[in-house]
């Protein structure tokens, strides 16, 4: 087994040990739904893959990553309700509003979000962190989960009130550049911080980017097949900034072709 399948492995028990079955079981059923559902886990993986680079706490990483996960499967919750995206389906399943009613997938996604600051506010939870470190990932996710980062974006997208670029990198990247500063607060480079947060923008932009020509949408609307070059070039970008910081690892990069290739993406490692 490979580092990355094995932090994927943490991440999913790690989430279980954190979110127990408790009463009334419906508000269980309907928070954990997404939750236990194994999504791609990328965000987490990168967190893990910046914080090992630097030979950081390995275990602490995977909680901090398992609190990203929160945060954006509460963000899914919500995205797919009928007054936001509508969608019926994700990940190939019903969505949760269609399985436990729109007042539950409200209030879950609602539950999520507070439970993530739960976890991340007890010190029990983790092995090597202190107070003033998790004082700041608290602050930096609250900041980057919120109006100046994904739902920021989110209304600037529903509204059309911006341009695709700070759409993007406010309702996706932000998040992304979280678990890179993440990573970084956990190995203790605090030299290397707002590196880390402009490197996890690039790859968060990427990432939407992607998605976007998957789905012929966003950036795709105007750019069409350019976009391609686009990606080519953010990608290469990101691997140069990556190796610069000395992040740029077997794993780092294995998930970066993932951002590009695998899971779904638009090119195999190979070239597009
Ligand atoms: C509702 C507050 C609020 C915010 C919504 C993140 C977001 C903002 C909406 C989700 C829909 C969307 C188009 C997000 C863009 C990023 C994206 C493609 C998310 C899906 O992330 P993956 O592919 O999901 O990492 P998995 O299934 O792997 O967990």
């Amino acid at each position: 087994m490979n580092k990355i399948e094995l932090w994927k492995n943490l991440v999913e028990a790690r989430l279980r040990e954190l979110l127990k079955p408790f009463e009334p079981q419906i508000l269980y059923e309907s928070i954990s739904y997404y939750l236990f559902q194994e999504g791609k886990r990328i965000r987490p993986l990168f967190l893990c893959a910046v914080c090992n680079a630097f030979g950081g706490n390995m275990e602490d990483a995977i909680t901090v990553g398992c609190a990203v996960e929160m945060v954006h499967n509460y963000s899914l919750i919500h995205d797919d309700l009928p007054a936001l995206d509508n969608d019926s389906f994700r990940r190939g399943k019903p969505s949760c509003h269609v399985v436990f009613g729109e007042d539950m997938a409200i209030l879950a996604g609602d539950a999520l979000l507070t439970y993530t600051f739960e976890v991340l506010a007890n010190k029990e939870n983790f092995r090597s962190l202190e107070d003033s470190q998790l004082l700041s990932l608290i602050g930096l996710l609250a900041k980057k989960a919120g109006f100046l980062g994904m739902v920021g974006g989110q209304v600037l997208d529903i509204r059309r009130l911006s341009d695709q670029k700070e759409i993007s990198i406010k309702k996706t990247a932000e998040l992304f550049s979280f678990c890179f500063l993440a990573g970084g607060i956990v190995a203790k480079r605090y030299d290397l911080l707002k590196n880390l947060e402009d490197l996890g923008l690039k790859v968060g932009l990427l990432f939407q980017m992607v998605d976007d020509y998957k789905d012929k949408d966003g950036f795709y609307r105007s750019l069409g097949e350019e976009l391609l070059e686009m990606v080519e070039e953010l990608r290469n970008e990101c691997e140069q900034k990556a190796k610069a910081l000395g992040v740029f690892t077997e794993e780092f990069e294995e998930l970066l072709a993932l951002v590009v290739g695998g899971g779904g993406g638009i090119r195999t490692p190979g070239g597009l």
